[in-house]
């Protein structure tokens, strides 16, 4: 395979990396809702409807197939563990603009994983060239515990808007509140500004 350009997250070049209320961690904790799920990669598919032209159904390998980025940043949970210097690759978000056409009605992306799980983004955080649909993190395969096949990556935002275990993007008119931001998180969850609770 090419080697591919790898993307800087802009927070990765400040001066201080860690946002206030943070401490770093080089461990890489697990955290989730429920259990992790059982994912057959024969079965796994990537659904990306709403408001779009045509909907799309990806299955592992047509989404391996696509061109992959390599995104360099930083992970900053709310629960106040920042994890620096993380390499992650998979398919840059705004690639899927090229996939199907999104209707000018969409204003948000509802990201869905396995079981229910959402969480909700405007097009302009989920478009950032940072954001990435990751299947590998610093050279390995993503772990089931941390997403496997496929985990959603947003760099800018606190690490609950980073879905793992995604089964679909859709596009809506309208926000729709995820899971964590339904149950007491912020709506938008910038960690520089402390966004940590709605
Ligand atoms: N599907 C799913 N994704 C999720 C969550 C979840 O409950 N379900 N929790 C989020 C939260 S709150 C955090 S902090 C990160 C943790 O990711 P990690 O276990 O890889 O560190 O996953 C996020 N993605
Ligand atoms: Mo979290």
């Amino acid at each position: 395979m090419p080697s591919v350009a790898v993307i800087k997250s802009p927070d990765t070049i400040r001066t201080v990396r860690v946002p206030p209320g943070q401490r770093q961690t080089n461990n890489w904790p697990v955290l989730h809702y429920g259990n992790v799920p059982r994912i057959n990669p024969d079965e796994w598919r990537l659904r990306i409807f709403g408001l779009v032209e045509k909907e799309q159904s990806l299955s592992l390998p047509e989404f391996e197939a696509l061109p992959h980025a390599k995104v360099f940043s930083d992970v900053h949970c709310v629960t106040g563990w920042s994890r620096l210097d993380n390499l992650w690759e998979g398919l840059p978000a705004s690639a899927i603009k090229d996939l199907v056409e999104i209707l000018p009605e969409a204003r948000f992306a509802i990201v869905h994983a396995w079981g229910d799980f959402t969480t909700n983004l405007s097009l302009d955080d989920f478009f950032q060239e940072d954001v990435i649909l990751a299947t590998r993190h610093d050279g390995r395969e993503i772990s089931l515990e941390h997403g496997y096949p496929v985990r959603l990556v947003v760099p800018r935002l606190y690490f609950w808007k980073s879905a793992k275990w995604i089964t679909g993007v859709e596009f809506t008119s309208v926000d729709r509140p995820g899971f964590w931001e339904s149950h007491g998180y912020h709506n938008h969850g910038d960690p520089w500004k402390e966004e940590r609770y709605g």
